[in-house]
Formats: C-alpha cells, sequence, structure tokens
C-alpha cells in the first residue's frame, strides 16, 4: 500500500523536496563513510597488487548505432558498481531499455549510459519498487560523462554540479522521473527529453534494501547526422 504521508508532494512542493534531499544527502555521509573508507582501502589494495583495478569507464563518445533495446540486470551482472570512478556500463539502444538492481545503506549503484547520436532518451519510468525495512524512497542522481565526480560526502554541498537528480519509490510507479530530474532545485538542469550524450548516474538507498527497475525508454529521432 502506498503511503502517501510518507512522499508527501514532492512535484508540486520543490523547497521541501530540497529539503529532503539536504537531509538524505546528509543520512548518506553518515552511513557511506565507513563504506567509502572500505572502498579507499580495497582500491588501494588493488593497486599495491598491480591490478588495473577492473575499471569499466566509457571514455567513447557515441555513435549513431543500430542497437536495441538491452537490459543491465544486477542478476545477470552482479552487483553494479560502487567505484563512482569506474561505473558499469551501458549502451542504451532504440525502444524499452531496463535497469533492474537492488540498493541498500552502504550499497551505491553507479551506473554510465549513452544515449547514440540518432537517438534521445524521452523518459525514465519507474517499473517496479519493492523495499524491504520502512523506507521507500530511493536516491537517484546524474552527471554528465563517463565517471560520478561528486562524492556521496560532499553531494550535500555540489548539488550544482549535478544534472539532475530526484527521489523516487513506490508512489512513482509507472510514472516518469526524467523531466523531474531535470528540474531539481539547484543542480544544472535539463529540459527532457535528453539528448545523445554519455552520462552517468548514482543510485542509493540509505536504508534497508530496496529493489527497483527502471525503463530507460530510447526514441530513435533521425538517421546518420
Ligand atoms: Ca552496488
Amino acid at each position: 500500500m502506498i503511503r502517501q504521508d510518507k512522499f508527501p508532494e514532492p512535484l508540486t512542493n520543490p523547497t521541501l523536496l530540497f529539503s529532503q534531499t539536504q537531509r538524505h544527502l546528509r543520512n548518506m555521509n553518515l552511513k557511506n563513510t565507513l563504506f567509502t573508507a572500505m572502498v579507499v582501502s580495497f582500491a588501494a589494495q588493488l593497486a599495491a597488487c598491480g591490478s588495473d583495478s577492473n575499471s569499466t569507464t566509457n571514455d567513447e563518445p557515441p555513435t549513431c548505432n543500430d542497437l536495441g533495446a538491452s537490459e543491465l540486470d544486477e542478476g545477470f551482472v552482479g552487483d553494479l558498481s560502487d567505484d563512482r570512478a569506474a561505473p558499469n556500463t551501458w549502451a542504451l539502444g532504440a525502444g524499452a531499455n531496463e535497469l533492474k538492481a537492488g540498493t541498500s545503506a552502504g550499497d551505491l549503484d553507479y551506473v554510465n549510459f549513452t544515449v547514440g547520436t540518432c537517438d534521445t532518451l524521452v523518459s525514465i519510468t519507474v517499473n517496479a519498487f519493492s523495499f524491504n525495512g520502512g523506507d521507500e524512497i530511493a536516491f537517484i542522481a546524474m552527471q554528465r560523462g563517463s565517471t560520478f565526480t561528486v562524492t556521496p560526502e560532499t553531494a550535500g554541498t555540489r548539488i550544482d554540479e549535478l544534472l539532475g537528480y530526484r527521489h523516487f519509490g513506490t508512489a512513482n510507479i509507472n510514472a516518469d522521473i526524467l523531466s523531474d530530474m531535470g528540474q531539481a532545485e539547484n543542480a544544472i538542469g535539463f529540459t527532457s527529453p535528453l539528448p545523445s550524450g554519455n552520462y552517468t548516474l548514482w543510485l542509493n538507498q540509505v536504508g534497508p534494501s530496496s529493489e527497483y527497475t527502471l525503463g530507460f525508454n530510447v526514441s530513435r529521432v533521425s538517421a546518420e547526422p
């Protein structure tokens, strides 16, 4: 059952949403500090061992591809990257692409996706959302580029470096959140649909685990540019 009282009009009250976001980011700062220290320690150990740290950074510019819709599913690819410098990479094709994963306190998800030069990202729909504790709202933020440059610890004071952000959850099932991400207070912002480009997402839940399925709906708007 959707608890409307837990999700009070986020779209019609931007001041409240901004306040919620700042509180959410502060909570994430505290809860992710230990985890981030563990990640840094692990990365240092990998470097000391001469590992290439399994980087998946995608610096290739988008092309006019002939890809169809695809799925990035944590059930198949394993836990989505917790490393903002080496996110999972995902090339979107025309149609209804899907991102399926889970997040919880200390489990960050970073995904770098590309929208081809013949395409636009029309919407991001919340196709499914479930939660195992008392927190029915997760968080999504986006930047341009192939990595996420803002840390969870500094995001609260660097909101103007985010292209967009939003909370989402059970109240948004089947709804589009892309347009609202572009209108997020103090962010760089954009007008939906999102044009061709290289973007990176940061998804986070600071409570018990939540499972989400997001639809990345791409339209082919031209042939070769
Ligand atoms: Ca993860």
